[in-house]
């Protein structure tokens, strides 16, 4: 029991595991998971891994043994046979086996993914040129937003010399002003749009991306099963500073999630306001 606590504690002093929320220098797989979709995705992975790799080492054998038991000096008469019943059959059969067992998983995947369980909360993304914005829409009482803008070097060194963190705490174009909160492990269901152009909104860990498309509502949903901070950027071309806008969710405890939300709740209430006049100014 004390040893889990510990552990515990490790793992909520860190600011994520290793590979866990944003990419790692060598990194050579996918980011860690963190929600059951991600996790669905990392299975499917590695099943996909298993699969490619039987079927490349077995043709691989195939073509090695023709190499060296049939070549002109091994085999000098060629044989005549052009048709084989069983081995069509089984050709014919085998990969459709094997199509079968990738399609199952592969279906059961998209369903998870589409499928929208029950929500706890519901969090509206707008990409923008070159940002996002999330409104908090149904928490009980009134509904806010916020602008989330990637923090540039001179935001970024202040930002680690005010809040006395580490630099890594601050990554560099991942780090944003307003980070996005969520409760741990509820489930929370994002609708996204673009405001100006196509942008993308993926969260690698979570194991989402869906287009961000001016006039249409895309939804998906995600359960962060662990407390952390999670990084993810636009993945689609959306402009000069496509690769400026990144995503940052804060994975938090209900209890800070209630305090977060209260402080938020203050602090954003006019931004609406605001980014309308700041929406005006720039036509
Ligand atoms: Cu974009």
């Amino acid at each position: 029991m004390a040893a889990a606590s510990a552990l515990a504690a490790a793992a909520a002093a860190m600011p994520a595991w290793a590979g866990t929320g944003m990419p790692t220098p060598w990194q050579m797989n996918l980011q860690g998971a963190a929600t059951p979709v991600s996790e669905y995705i990392h299975w499917f992975n590695d099943w996909l891994n298993i699969i490619i790799t039987v079927i490349t080492l077995f043709v691989a054998a195939l073509l090695v043994y023709v190499i060296f038991r049939f070549n002109e000096k091994a085999n000098p008469v060629p044989s005549k046979t052009t048709h084989n019943a069983l081995l069509e059959v089984a050709w014919t059969i085998i990969p459709v086996l094997i199509l079968v067992v990738i399609a199952i998983p592969s279906f059961r995947l998209l369903k998870l993914q589409l499928e929208v369980p029950k929500p706890d909360m519901t969090l509206k993304v707008t990409g923008k040129q070159w940002y996002w914005s999330y409104e908090y829409a149904q928490d009980g009482g009134s509904p806010f937003g916020f602008d989330s803008l990637m923090l540039d070097e001179k935001a970024r060194a202040e930002a680690i010399a005010s809040k006395k963190i580490a630099a890594e705490e601050a990554p560099r174009l991942l780090a944003v002003d307003n980070e996005a909160v969520v409760p741990v492990g509820k489930i929370v269901r994002v609708q996204v749009t673009g405001a100006d152009v196509i942008h993308k909104f993926t969260v690698p860990s979570f194991g989402i991306k869906i287009d961000a498309i001016p006039g249409r509502l895309n939804e998906t949903w995600f359960k962060a099963e662990r407390e952390g901070i999670y990084y993810g950027q636009c993945s689609f071309i959306c402009g000069q500073n496509h690769a400026y806008m990144p995503i940052a969710f804060r994975v938090v405890s209900q209890e800070r999630y209630a305090a977060w939300l209260a402080e938020a709740k203050q602090k954003f209430a006019n931004a609406e306001d605001a980014g309308h006049k700041l929406a005006a100014a720039a036509q």
